[in-house]
């Protein structure tokens, strides 16, 4: 039985986005803040980038101007590998639900991430489009952004365009630089339609592979911090290696194997995407 309601479902296919409340409890809550709370304490002891992902690239990434005394934690890469909290979340939380009324019964997890605003970050995420760092052969591809705080217009929410996941989809490549980011035109064709995504501490935002988003910094004194879990339909196959690869990834969270592939209809340029520099290291070289 669907746990969103028909207008929640048609809400998200006519927007490509959908914020819903109460995606997990109070409990799963508490225990995604402690365990963050504690690896931004550990990164006080930390002058670089560590720790290490399944491809070599580092787990914890730190905001340029991070010390002891400002920790400036920026994202955790696969929190599910490492934190039994982050994992129970992924895996059985009502946001799984939610993901599988829109693109189940059947769901692989893709990856995983927590993005931090502290107060102050100045962390911006430039305009793009999941779907194009991650091409599948159909497009029922949901990226879950879970508040783990409160979510105002100050503290750096998600921006998005709704409507956008019906294409195009966007290069990420300008003048022979992969920028993880689309162009300024796309942006600026786009900037009356952008909508903030904001909500309490436990909320989902379910957000379709191919709308086009982006974030501000965060201007706040509260932090703002998201714990991100891209999932897709059980019958769909990646036509690129993952971005962000993790001993979980293609893991079966819901369902069955179907033995089948189901491909779209549709056309685009299989992207390459540069894997050796961090996600935010490639914004910044655009
Ligand atoms: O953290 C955010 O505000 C947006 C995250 C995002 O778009 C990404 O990491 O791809």
């Amino acid at each position: 039985m669907a746990t969103l309601t028909q207008d929640q479902m048609d809400q998200f296919w006519r927007d490509g986005v959908l914020t819903v409340a109460d995606a997990i409890t109070p409990e799963e809550l508490s225990a995604l803040r402690e365990t963050f709370n504690g690896w931004v304490q550990d990164s006080r002891a930390h002058s670089d980038d560590y720790g290490e992902t399944l491809d070599g690239r580092a787990r914890f990434d730190l905001e340029p101007g991070h010390s002891a005394d400002r920790p400036a934690l920026r994202r955790i890469q696969s929190p599910e590998e490492i934190s039994e909290a982050y994992a129970t979340v992924m895996r059985g939380s009502r946001m799984v639900e939610y993901v599988a009324d829109l693109i189940g019964p059947s769901l692989r997890f893709h990856h995983g991430k927590v993005n931090s605003k502290l107060p102050g970050a100045a962390t911006k995420v430039k305009f793009h489009q999941d779907f194009t760092f991650q091409p599948m052969s159909n497009d029922d591809m949901i990226t879950a952004l879970l508040f783990v705080d409160d979510v105002t217009l100050e503290n750096g929410p998600l921006e998005v365009v709704p409507g956008s996941h019906k294409g195009p989809l966007y290069s990420l490549w300008h003048n022979g630089i992969f920028t993880g980011a689309v162009a300024d035109e796309v942006v600026e064709a786009h900037e009356n339609a952008i909508v903030k995504c904001t909500g309490p501490a436990g909320s989902v935002c379910l957000m379709h592979a191919s709308l086009l988003h982006g974030s501000a910094p965060n201007l706040s004194d509260t932090s703002r911090t998201l714990y991100i879990a891209t999932y897709y339909a059980e019958d769909s196959v990646e036509l690129s290696p993952n971005a962000l690869p993790s001993t979980l990834t293609g893991a079966l969270i819901r369902g069955e194997e179907s033995g089948r592939v189901r491909c779209s209809a549709y056309e685009m340029e299989i992207p390459e995407v540069p894997k050796e520099t961090s996600f935010f290291a490639q914004q910044a070289a655009g």
